[in-house]
């Protein structure tokens, strides 16, 4: 059973989730223009969004709203706002690849209180409550994954693609991490890398230069599926300076040592 919260929050979800999957059937007639597909996509991002805001507020009219795409709306409220990202994994969805969400996280007093990310496509609905744990499409609980090596784990990252200095960090910790662990993928949606964490489909997963949209809803995720999570420091501060590491305790423990070797 969802809870009325949880309810609202996947009835915009899931609304946003039909208008994206609609267009993501048409960017495949769109490729031939240059131009073309990438206004379609930032319209897509931005048609999904309004839906979020438009269903969100018909329930809860006095909270706040922070987005990718319109920003934020300061709400009468002042104790709760939502994060959302509407369209994660853009550049997935302009190049046809079905990996990209619809992520939403209410922050409540400053502490993430319940979260969603769901994946049109796939039809996968990862939801998490403060206390009630995290589920995939209601019915399954989730756990991180229990491998205690890197040597055995399968690791996530993002690599951010505009040619900065960080870019050349992340390569050099994925040069000194890849060897060390059974796997590395990238899949270019951050918030369901996390999903992905709190499912133990991935055993760990790191990003830096992230936006609070794209870290809140899988946070609180990885916490309820019993997983940890922190910055590049070690501390929490994941959602508002964008360095992510996220696993079980002892992967996420060998993973930042990892990060924090490399210069
Ligand atoms: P997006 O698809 O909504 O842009 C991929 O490495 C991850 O980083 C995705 O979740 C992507 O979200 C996000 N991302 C890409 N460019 C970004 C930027 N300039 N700032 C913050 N996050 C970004
Ligand atoms: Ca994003």
């Amino acid at each position: 059973m969802r809870s009325a919260l949880m309810n609202i929050m996947v009835q915009a979800a899931t609304k946003a989730g039909r208008s994206l999957a609609k267009d993501f059937g048409e960017v495949e007639n769109l490729q031939v223009s240059i131009k073309g597909p990438a206004d379609f996509v930032s319209n897509a991002d931005r048609r999904a969004e309004e839906i979020v805001r438009e269903e969100l507020k018909k329930s809860r009219p006095t909270y706040g709203f922070l987005g990718e795409e319109g920003g934020e709306v300061i709400g009468t409220d002042g104790q709760h706002r939502w994060i959302c990202d509407p369209l994660d994994g853009t550049t997935n969805f302009l190049h046809g690849i079905p990996m990209f969400a619809v992520a939403i996280a209410l922050e409540r007093a400053g502490e993430i209180v319940a979260s969603l990310v769901y994946n049109p496509v796939m039809d996968e609905l990862f939801t998490a409550e403060k206390g009630g744990g995290a589920w995939l499409n209601d019915r399954k609980r989730l756990r991180v994954a229990a491998r205690r090596h890197l040597s055995e784990a399968v690791c996530c990252l993002g690599i951010k693609v505009t040619g900065t200095s960080n870019d050349a960090l992340t390569l050099r910790q994925l040069g000194h991490i890849a060897p060390a662990v059974a796997g590395i993928r990238r899949t270019g949606s951050a918030s369901t890398d996390l999903a992905w964490v709190a499912a133990g489909r991935f055993d760990g997963f790191w990003e830096a230069r992230l936006s609070p949209w794209d870290v809140a809803p899988g946070y609180l995720m990885v916490k309820e599926a019993g997983g940890t999570i922190s910055d590049y420091a070690g501390t929490p501060g994941a959602i508002w300076n964008g360095q992510v590491v996220a696993g079980n305790e002892h992967i996420h423990t060998q993973l930042l040592k990892a990060i924090k070797a490399v210069n």
